[in-house]
């Protein structure tokens, strides 16, 4: 009798040990994701310059500018802050999956370039290509991980597409105008950002775990961090790139 009563502490013991260690373990509750990460991007060195960009070719993308245009592969704000880079959890989410937002993203042809230069946005998200402009241009991303496609867009009309599979960064050109060059960079997950012109990152509503996070510029390369975010906590991470 003594026996068996034993075994049953033992068992219920083994049982509430095992229910706490599953709960503890992994990604945690999903409700549980107040936590996040903020921090800039920094480039230290000497400044480059940009370069100018001749749109003599087309009339219409002259026309559209009053002050001189610049390339924008290296792009910096104040305070030495680096614009343009997308930060992201690249380890820590395990098998976790994740919906695509509604709302679709959007690219937008614009003075004969791409707003923004550098998109983010998430794998099967809808991506609304725009051409503000009076000129006819082509939009031509060139994947390594996905569909490529190669359209003209005429002013004014609409362009629907998507990427079915992570890939970081896409580069998009025109085929009518060679000047221009942007990035999109696609997820399977919802934790990315792009720097603001002050180098500034937020990665919101982050589960608590432990992360690599990675810096990538499409001039300079990727840079990795490891860091762990606990519940509710409001961490900083600051990444900085030399040349
Ligand atoms: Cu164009």
């Amino acid at each position: 009798m003594r026996k068996n009563f034993y075994v049953l502490i033992m068992t219920i013991a083994v049982l509430a040990l095992s229910l706490s260690s599953r709960t503890s373990a992994g990604l945690g509750n999903p409700a549980d994701s107040s936590s996040s990460l903020k921090g800039q991007v920094k480039f230290e060195g000497a400044a480059p310059k940009p370069s100018r960009i001749d749109m003599s070719a087309d009339p219409l993308c002259v026309k559209a500018h009053t002050t001189p245009v610049t390339t924008e592969d290296i792009v910096l704000g104040g305070d030495g802050g680096l614009a343009n880079v997308v930060v992201y959890v690249s380890d820590g989410l395990g098998s976790a999956t994740f919906q695509p937002p509604q709302q679709p993203a959007v690219f937008e042809h614009k003075g004969c370039q791409y707003k923004p230069h550098v998109l983010a946005m998430q794998a099967n998200q809808k991506l609304d290509v725009v051409n503000s402009d009076e000129t006819t241009h082509n939009i031509h991303p060139s994947p390594s991980n996905n569909r490529e496609w190669n359209m003209t867009q005429p002013h004014g009309v609409p362009l629907e597409q998507t990427f079915a599979r992570q890939e970081i960064a896409i580069p998009v050109k025109c085929n009518v105008h060679p000047w221009m060059r942007g990035f999109i960079a696609v997820f399977k997950h919802p934790y990315f950002a792009v720097t603001d012109k002050n180098g500034s990152f937020d990665l919101k509503d982050l589960p608590p775990g432990t992360y690599t996070i990675t810096a990538w510029q499409e001039k300079l390369g990727t840079q990795s961090q490891k860091v762990t975010v606990g519940s509710g906590e409001a961490k900083t991470l600051d990444f900085t790139f030399k040349q």
